[in-house]
Parts: structure tokens; C-alpha cells; sequence
């Protein structure tokens, strides 16, 4: 295993982001265990830099996200937003497009799965961060709550979108008006994540998922994601011409190559991840 450390962390402090690759998984823990992992600014920056390293390293085939400590995340440090009477309020406007929202759009787009496991406590934009991974385990401690109307705000992060599409609009609402918990096997039940699991079997199973996914035919998974997450806007139509060029893309692919021939010789296959020789790969080799 092998650590870094973010260079957007000076050195004094703990880095807010831990950083380590297990083989073709890139482990990325928030790491503020004193503040639940809540957000500042040092731990977005951190984080822009591990999203960096999962866009642009083609060895790094699946993303495990969790937390250190007892939280996964609490969302926003509710510390950087305190204003003495007579300031102006924060600009959250500016926050969530320089942050919040970069950070949903490059997960959502990431052509690698990026698992979740959620160790403890998700509230607010810690809840919706974790929502956008492509599978989510959590520990049966765990609990996700729309905390943002509790402090008088709208749920972020893609809460508004992924929370009506998991779980329906009355649920959404109850639980974006209400900020009502929802343990992790009612989470479960509720098809709002893949699994809960007990608390000591989270980190080992994350880590096999993890490592199973990391030697899968990574490119043909990336273009799985990109038709599942485009089917909320199109219409059937649209989508059957979708999956006719993505799967004209998959076939191209030397995955697609290696699955046929080692199903036909009755072996295990040997996935390299590579895309088609030509493809657009947004940069990737
Ligand atoms: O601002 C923008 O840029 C806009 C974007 C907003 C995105 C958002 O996420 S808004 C929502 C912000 N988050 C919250 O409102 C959640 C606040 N936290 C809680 O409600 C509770 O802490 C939890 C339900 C998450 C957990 O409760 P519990 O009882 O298990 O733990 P605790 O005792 O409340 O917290 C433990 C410590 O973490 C405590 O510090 P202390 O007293 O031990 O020194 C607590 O203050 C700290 N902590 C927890 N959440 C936050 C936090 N500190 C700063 N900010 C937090 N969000």
C-alpha cells in the first residue's frame, strides 16, 4: 500500500485527505475525525487533488471513498460559517459552484466506479456525496440524514435530484423537510444504497468489492455508468441509440476481445482496462 499525502495540505496538521493505492484502488479517506470529516476548505482542495490522481491514472481502476473515525462526513464545517451581527451572510452560491458542485459532477462523470463505504454518520452534503457513488455499503451504525433544513437550507450536492430518484418524492420529501435519519438498513430496504453491513465487516467487504471491481473490464464499466446515469433525461428512443454506440464502443474494446476468448477456453480473463485504440478517452491512456 502506498500512501501520499496532499501537496495542498502544508504539513503541521493532519492532511485533511488520505490518499493510498491498493493495487488498482485508489483509497481516499476524509480524514477530519475530530469534525465528523465535515468540509473546509483544505479538505476540498485535498480532495480535488485524489479526484486528480482517479481521473488522470489509468493503473487506478476503481475509487473506495470513506472516512476516518466514528463519521463519514457531517457536510459543511458549520465552524467557517458563523458571522457576527452586522456581517454579510457567507455566499454559498460561491461555495457550492466552486466546491460542492465540481466535486458532484466529476464523481457522476469518473469513467471508473468509485464504491462508497460510509463507516459512520452522513449528514447534509456528507449524505449526498456518499448518494452519488455508484454502489454505497454502510456500516449498520451508519445513519444518512438530510440535515440542511435543520440550519435553514435546501439540500445540496445533488440531493434535490438523486433522493426522489432513489427512494420516491414522498420519501424525499419527509426526509429533506423532516432531516430524519435513515439507518443504514432502512437505507438499504429503501434501495437508497447497495448494502449495510455489520460495522467490523464494512471495510473488508468495501475492500473486495473494491478490488474485484479494480480488475474488471474498467472501460466497458465506464461506459455502463455513463448509459446508466443518462437514462433520467432521455426517453426510450434515445437511450436504445445510446446503448447501440456505447455497445459499439464496448466491442471495440480489448476487454470485450479477452472476456469472448477466455469464455470460450473455459478460462478466468485477464482484464487490462483499456479502451479501443482511437477512443476518446478525455485524456486517459
Ligand atoms: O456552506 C456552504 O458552503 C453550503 C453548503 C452546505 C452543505 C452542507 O452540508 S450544510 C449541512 C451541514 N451539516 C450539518 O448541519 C450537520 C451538523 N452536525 C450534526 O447535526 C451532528 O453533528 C451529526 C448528526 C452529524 C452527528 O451527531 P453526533 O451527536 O453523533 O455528534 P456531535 O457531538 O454533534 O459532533 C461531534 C463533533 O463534531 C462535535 O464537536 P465537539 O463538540 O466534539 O468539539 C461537533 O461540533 C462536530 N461537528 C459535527 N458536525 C459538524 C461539526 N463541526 C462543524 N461542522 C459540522 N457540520
Amino acid at each position: 500500500m502506498q500512501t501520499e499525502t496532499s501537496a495542498a495540505h502544508g504539513g503541521a496538521e493532519p492532511a485533511p485527505v488520505l490518499v493510498e493505492r491498493e493495487g488498482g484502488v485508489l483509497v481516499v479517506t476524509l480524514n477530519r475525525p475530530d469534525k465528523l470529516n465535515s468540509f473546509n476548505e483544505a479538505m476540498h482542495a485535498a480532495l480535488r487533488e485524489a479526484m486528480d490522481i482517479a481521473e488522470s491514472d489509468a493503473e487506478i481502476r476503481c475509487v473506495l471513498l470513506t472516512g476516518a473515525g466514528r463519521g463519514f462526513c457531517a457536510g459543511q464545517d458549520l465552524s467557517d460559517r458563523v458571522t457576527a451581527p452586522g456581517d454579510a451572510p457567507p455566499d454559498l452560491t460561491r461555495t457550492i459552484e466552486a466546491n460542492y458542485n465540481p466535486l458532484l459532477r466529476r464523481l457522476k462523470a469518473l469513467p471508473k466506479p468509485v464504491v462508497c463505504a460510509v463507516n459512520g454518520v452522513a449528514a447534509g452534503a456528507g449524505a449526498n456525496i456518499a448518494l452519488a457513488c455508484d454502489i454505497v455499503l454502510a456500516a449498520e451504525s451508519a445513519k444518512f440524514i438530510q440535515a440542511f433544513s435543520k440550519i435553514g437550507l435546501v439540500p445540496d450536492s445533488g440531493g434535490t435530484w438523486s433522493l426522489p430518484r432513489l427512494v420516491g418524492l414522498a420519501r424525499a420529501k419527509a426526509l429533506a423537510l423532516l432531516a430524519t435519519p435513515v439507518p443504514a438498513r432502512q437505507a438499504e430496504e429503501w434501495g437508497m444504497i447497495w448494502k449495510a453491513l455489520p460495522d467490523g465487516e464494512l471495510m473488508g467487504e468495501a475492500r473486495r468489492l473494491a478490488g474485484e471491481l479494480a480488475a474488471a473490464p474498467t472501460f466497458g464499466l465506464g461506459l455502463v455508468k455513463q448509459a446508466l446515469e443518462a437514462s433520467f433525461g432521455n426517453d426510450l428512443d434515445t437511450q436504445l441509440d445510446l446503448e447501440r454506440d456505447l455497445q459499439g464502443l464496448a466491442g471495440r474494446s480489448p476487454d470485450y476481445a479477452e472476456g469472448v476468448a477466455a469464455f470460450m477456453a473455459k478460462r478466468a480473463p485477464s482484464f487490462t482496462g483499456r479502451p479501443p485504440k482511437g477512443a476518446d478517452t478525455g485524456g486517459e491512456a
